[in-house]
Parts: structure tokens; C-alpha cells; sequence
């Protein structure tokens, strides 16, 4: 019998929040407690036909979730978060036949990172951004268990897209802090669903983070792949302007506009970078399973370098052969395939590029291994691969600027040139931003020290002491270093 992996405790750098109401820009937190506990009974009558939820007794375990767990350290580039790592995910079910398998998940209510020095509130399934991924055959029965954390300060709920009854589950698990709930359904459909929390209001759950998915393989098994990576989209609403330093709060009336903030793939800005970056190797076959919690915006699901081999057609059974771009609407899934054909950098993007190079809606998939001329060949320094990954199309490959003027131009998402010589002593850096977004010039080996800052279409002259050497210097922009990022030599 297959049992999915247990609950697992907020990650070490998420920490609990005080068991008491979020408090809500617009001031609307106990209204919106006491209209959810209302509208979550009307949910329970509705659809259980008068029954009260299902309760079974509380796992100590999980009563005494979540751990005490070392506090955030806010610090550029510390993508470390609730965010799910993208990468944990259950076997696959391979040839075996139906069975009942057992599914538990935890709502617990956690304060985690949200973007280089700012937290927010988050609301999980299991303290991850998605919850974790379900995996089960078609023909398997689920038993399902909902458990509210002891420390939630709402109620939560489930609704399981693959479930075929009503609200998914939602009417057996309008649980309150502390309680269990449990159904069980019989997964008729083979697919890639959604699950989310169905506790009105339920746009306000879904943004504070309450969304994954479960896959439903078909008989036999998907074709088997040697990589696969679990990425959902999310939208964040906060109070404070995207950048505000600290702990930025949920806002209402920017979610009922759906003008969110944030727009992030696995819970945070950053979240699949830098050290958190999926990983493949070349001539590895990969499969992401791509979700869109939203709760409002369709994304236009890319990765910029590839093409996927295999597009499942919004998660269901029919396949698309040779896509570049597929939607994934709100509240939906599907999975994509493609070969690693040649090393490099690839970002996981939502199309709608505002929303990336702005917004947060990126991800980096790095693929290591021998280059591929005959698929991809350019000159050094402007992302073959075995370089440094920069994608300026028209990034110099001859030897960067030497003396005590460096001259650098930024655009959306490149340098160019991609690596820079200098003279020790006192170097002037004029940073000339073409692109629309911001862009910054920071020195990794000096502290992260900034040199120049640039909005879109400035150019801004920073000036810098350097002992020779080599630097890494990179644009601390959030989700651009990726593909900003380069050598500084000093002789
Ligand atoms: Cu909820």
C-alpha cells in the first residue's frame, strides 16, 4: 500500500505567527472570520446534507505542529522560504493496480519569506507553497484527512479537483483550529488537478498560499522521465508596494481589483533560484507538473530557451506535440516535457513577462553538462552554457573595457558585455539601462556591495575601489541574476 509522505513541519526558515486574527489592510480581518464561519456551516449544510464535519481524533503529531524553528534572517538573495523546493515529489506509481491509498495533509498558518527582506503571512497545506504533491493511480480510492493545526487562527478546508462529488471535499472539511476531518473518493480521472482551500472567502485563502496538486496517473504510469519538478503559480496581494522591507500584510481591495503585488511561482520572489535552482543535466528527459493556484490571473506558462517536446492540453489526456507557450488557467494544472539539449540557464516564466521580470514569475532551471553545438552554438560569453549564461543577444564576446572607466549596459534580462576587466585602484562604473525594468550592478565578493542602481532607461555612474582580483557581479533585481550575472577581473 502506497502512504504519501507525512506532514511535514514548516521549513527552518518559516517560524509561526501568533495564533491571532491576520490582520488585514483594510481593516476587514474579524468580519472576515466571522463571515467564514458562517459561510463554511452554510458550505457543511449544504453539501453534507445537515452533518456536521467528520471528525477524527487529532494525530498528537501534528497537534504539536509546527515546531519551533529559527527566525528569518532577511539578507539579499535569501530565497530560502515556505516555498515548496520544486523537486520533492512521490514516486511514480509505475505498473502496479489500484489500490487505497492513504492521503493526510495539515493547514498551519506561518510567516515566511515573501522577497529579499520582506515576510508575509502564508496560510499552507503541510507549511509549503504549494502543498506537497498528491500522487495516485487512476482506479485508487483516497482516503482523505484534513487536519486544522491547533495554531491556525481560521478555519481551512479542501476541494480536490479530482474528486467526482460535491465541493470536492470541501463540505467534510470545514475544520476549525485544532479539528480533523476526513472523506474518501475514488479518482475516476487520470489528470494533473488542483487542490485548494474552500473556506470562504475563498479568493483570500487561495492568494495567502492554500493550493497544490495531485496527479493522477493513468493506468500503467506516465512515460517515465528522469527528472521531474512540481512549479505553481500564485498571485500575492499586499498592502505595502512590492520592495517594502519587513512583514507586508494582506490587502483586499488590491485582490478584489486583481492587481496583485507578487507573482510567483512555489510561494515567494525567487523561490527556485540562485541555490534553489532546479537542476537537469544534458540529455535528461524532464517533466514539470505546472500548476496555477491563482486565484485570478491564466498564466501563460514558458521556459525561455525551450520547446516543450510534450504539452499535456490543460492537464487532461490529450497531449500536444512541439508547444512554446501554454496556458495554464486559474484554478488548473497540466505537465510539460522536453530533452535537456544543451547546458545553460532556463527560466520558468509566466509569459505575460511583466508579471516575470516585474513581478516575480521566474524560475531558473540549470542544466549542466558538455556543450551541444549542433542543437545551440555562440560565442563565449553570450550564454552558450558552459560560460556564464548571459542572454544578451548582442553581448560583446571580445575582451570587456580595461582601465579606471568601465562603461556596462543593462537591458531586460542581460549585460553587455558579459564580463568586465578593470585596473585596480578607483574604477568608475556608468551603468546605461536600455531595458524597461530596473537594473543594479552588485558586487558579490564585497558584500553584496551595490555600485549602481538604474530604473528603466537611466544611466546612472557609480563609483568603486578594487584590489585586483576576480568578482562576481551580478543585478540583485529580484529573479534577474539568473541571467545578469558576470566576471569582473582586476589585475
Ligand atoms: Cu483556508
Amino acid at each position: 500500500m502506497t502512504t504519501q509522505a507525512p506532514p511535514r513541519a514548516p521549513s527552518p526558515t518559516a517560524r509561526p505567527i501568533e495564533p491571532a486574527p491576520v490582520v488585514l489592510s483594510s481593516g476587514r480581518a474579524l468580519l472576515l472570520v466571522a463571515a467564514a464561519v458562517l459561510a463554511a456551516m452554510a458550505v457543511a449544510l449544504a453539501v453534507g446534507g445537515g452533518d456536521a464535519p467528520t471528525t477524527v481524533a487529532a494525530d498528537p503529531a501534528v497537534a504539536a505542529a509546527p515546531a519551533t524553528v529559527e527566525p528569518l534572517e532577511p539578507g539579499p538573495r535569501t530565497a530560502e522560504a515556505i516555498g515548496h523546493d520544486g523537486v520533492t515529489v512521490p514516486a511514480p506509481v509505475g505498473s502496479r493496480g489500484a489500490t487505497t491509498v492513504p492521503v493526510e495533509l495539515t493547514t498551519i498558518e506561518v510567516e515566511g519569506q515573501l522577497a529579499d527582506g520582506s515576510t508575509t503571512t502564508f496560510w499552507t497545506f503541510d507549511g509549503t507553497v504549494p502543498g506537497p504533491l498528491i500522487r495516485v493511480r487512476e482506479g485508487d480510492t483516497v482516503e482523505f484527512t484534513l487536519h486544522n493545526d491547533a495554531g491556525s487562527a481560521n478555519p481551512h478546508s479542501i476541494d480536490l479537483h479530482a474528486v467526482n462529488g460535491p465541493g470536492g471535499g470541501a463540505g467534510a472539511t470545514q475544520l476549525a483550529p485544532g479539528e480533523s476531518g476526513a472523506f474518501s473518493f475514488q479518482a475516476l480521472n487520470p489528470g494533473v488537478y488542483v487542490y485548494h482551500c474552500a473556506t470562504p472567502h475563498i479568493p483570500t485563502h487561495v492568494a495567502m498560499g492554500m493550493y497544490g496538486l495531485i496527479v493522477v496517473e493513468p493506468e500503467g504510469g506516465l512515460t517515465p522521465v528522469d527528472r521531474e519538478f512540481y512549479v505553481v503559480q500564485g498571485e500575492v496581494y499586499t498592502a505595502q508596494a512590492r520592495g517594502t522591507e519587513g512583514l507586508l500584510s494582506y490587502d483586499m481591495d488590491r485582490m478584489m481589483a486583481e492587481d496583485p503585488t507578487h507573482v510567483v511561482f512555489n510561494g515567494a520572489v525567487g523561490s527556485l533560484a540562485g541555490d534553489r535552482a532546479l537542476q537537469a543535466e544534458v540529455g535528461e528527459t524532464v517533466r514539470i507538473y505546472v500548476g496555477n493556484g491563482g486565484p485570478n490571473l491564466t498564466s501563460s506558462f514558458h521556459v525561455i530557451g525551450e520547446v516543450f517536446d510534450r504539452a499535456s492540453v490543460e492537464g487532461g489526456s490529450l497531449v500536444n506535440e512541439n508547444v512554446q507557450t501554454t496556458l495554464v488557467p486559474a484554478g488548473g494544472a497540466t505537465y510539460v516535457e522536453f530533452l535537456a539539449d544543451v547546458p545553460g540557464n532556463y527560466l520558468l516564466v509566466d509569459h505575460a513577462l511583466t508579471r516575470a521580470i516585474d513581478g516575480g514569475a521566474v524560475a531558473t532551471l540549470t542544466v549542466t553538462g558538455d556543450a551541444n553545438p549542433a542543437v545551440f552554438d555562440a560565442p563565449e560569453g553570450t550564454g552558450d552554457g558552459h560560460d556564464d549564461g548571459h542572454g544578451a543577444p548582442d553581448a560583446s564576446a571580445a575582451p570587456a573595457v580595461a582601465g579606471a572607466a568601465l562603461e556596462v549596459e543593462a537591458g531586460d534580462l542581460y549585460f553587455a558585455p558579459g564580463d568586465l576587466r578593470a585596473t585596480a585602484g578607483e574604477v568608475t562604473v556608468t551603468l546605461d539601462n536600455v531595458g524597461v525594468a530596473e537594473h543594479d550592478i552588485v558586487i558579490e565578493e564585497l558584500g553584496d556591495l551595490h555600485v549602481a542602481h538604474a530604473a528603466g532607461g537611466e544611466t546612472v555612474t557609480g563609483t568603486v575601489t578594487l584590489e585586483p582580483g576576480t568578482y562576481t557581479f551580478y543585478c540583485s533585481i529580484p529573479g534577474h541574476r539568473a541571467m545578469m550575472e558576470g566576471t569582473l577581473e582586476v589585475q
